[in-house]
């Protein structure tokens, strides 16, 4: 079951990414998705370098991370990234160290785009035993380029709520209200405890443009991430109903699909992803290589 739930959360998140790709910036809330063309954005392809790195090294290592993400970024460049990797891979290029580069970013701000938190599944299945080393991993791969403290929690809760679908057992009803005291629990940050108090109040709400208006449905990490929980959460029952949920609140719609589906294949384990998703993703196979290598070396230990 573990070695499913590992690649139930990678091939999930590559199948939100995949689903929602069509429909990113569509800020309708009633979007219909008819088709899958299976081809996946920047979410997964940063995703598969946070894992071929993990697998590298056997754990995180920051200086090899930035490096898997600059080679796979001048390889496809035409992923769909925003403005912000690309600017920081050019600095670390120069000689800024892959740890300061991206303070640069937004006049010294850093970013506190969701760029963080899309890619992070390999680290909460990697780490789900292990919650202060989630937190640690977590956030150093967040500062190759995000160094906002909300990018950086976003991403840390996003790996937290994978590593809690990871130990949850998806024949036992899941306590939504229990998980987000949990991931209350786990953050110090108000803004995201303001945020999951939000989402525990609106589990049962029908209409959708509150709800993407209430948690957000856009770019920034704290405008997606708690929405990606939620989306789980009021769908844990069926992969696809989450997955179908968080595209149809539009906005960051390949986004809050990856995220979702990630925490949600971590619950259920890949075969319950739809047949018709998994076959039509690009490189899916490679995917769940990856996926596979990261169950082995933690169960190796
Ligand atoms: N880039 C996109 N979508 C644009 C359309 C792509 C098109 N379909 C195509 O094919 O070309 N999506 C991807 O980007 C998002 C992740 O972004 P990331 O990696 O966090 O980037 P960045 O640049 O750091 O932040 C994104 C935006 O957030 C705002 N922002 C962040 N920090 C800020 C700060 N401190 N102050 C003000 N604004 C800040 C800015 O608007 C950034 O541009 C995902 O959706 C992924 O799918
Ligand atoms: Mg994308
Ligand atoms: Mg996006």
């Amino acid at each position: 079951m573990l070695r499913s739930k590992f690649v139930g959360s990678l091939i999930g998140s590559a199948v939100g990414d995949a689903l929602g790709s069509s429909f990113e910036g569509l800020w309708s809330s009633e979007t219909k998705i008819e088709r899958f063309s299976g081809s996946w954005t920047d979410d997964t392809h940063m995703m598969i370098g946070v894992a071929e790195s993990l697998i590298a090294n056997k754990g995180f290592d920051g200086n090899h991370m930035t490096q898997i993400f600059i080679k796979n970024y001048e390889r496809e460049p035409w992923r769909g990234y925003a403005s912000g990797p690309p600017r920081v891979f050019r600095w670390i290029k120069s000689g800024v160290a892959w740890n300061e580069a991206a303070k640069r970013l937004f006049s010294g701000a850093g970013s506190y785009g969701n760029g963080a938190a899309m890619r992070v599944a390999p680290v909460g299945v990697f780490y789900h035993k292990n919650l202060e080393q989630l937190r640690s991993v977590a956030y150093n791969q967040s500062r190759i380029t995000h160094a906002h403290e909300l990018g950086m929690e976003g991403a840390t809760i996003q790996a937290c709520a994978v590593a809690l679908a990871v130990t949850a057992d998806p024949s036992s009803e899941l306590d939504s209200h229990r998980f987000l005291r949990k991931l209350k629990d786990f953050t110090p940050n108000e803004l995201y405890k303001r945020k999951l108090e939000r989402a525990w109040e609106l589990l049962g709400e029908k209409n959708k443009v509150k709800v993407a208006r209430e948690l957000g449905n856009g770019v920034e990490a704290y405008n997606s991430v708690l929405t990606a929980i939620y989306c789980f959460l009021r769908n844990w029952v069926s992969f696809e109903d989450s997955v179908l949920y968080a595209v149809s609140l539009g906005g960051d719609t390949d986004t809050i699909g990856a995220m979702t589906g990630a925490i949600s294949g971590a619950f259920h384990g890949v075969e319950a992803i739809p047949e018709r998703w998994k076959s039509g993703l690009e490189k899916g196979d490679y995917i769940e290589e990856l996926a596979e290598k990261l169950w082995f070396i933690k169960n190796r230990k």
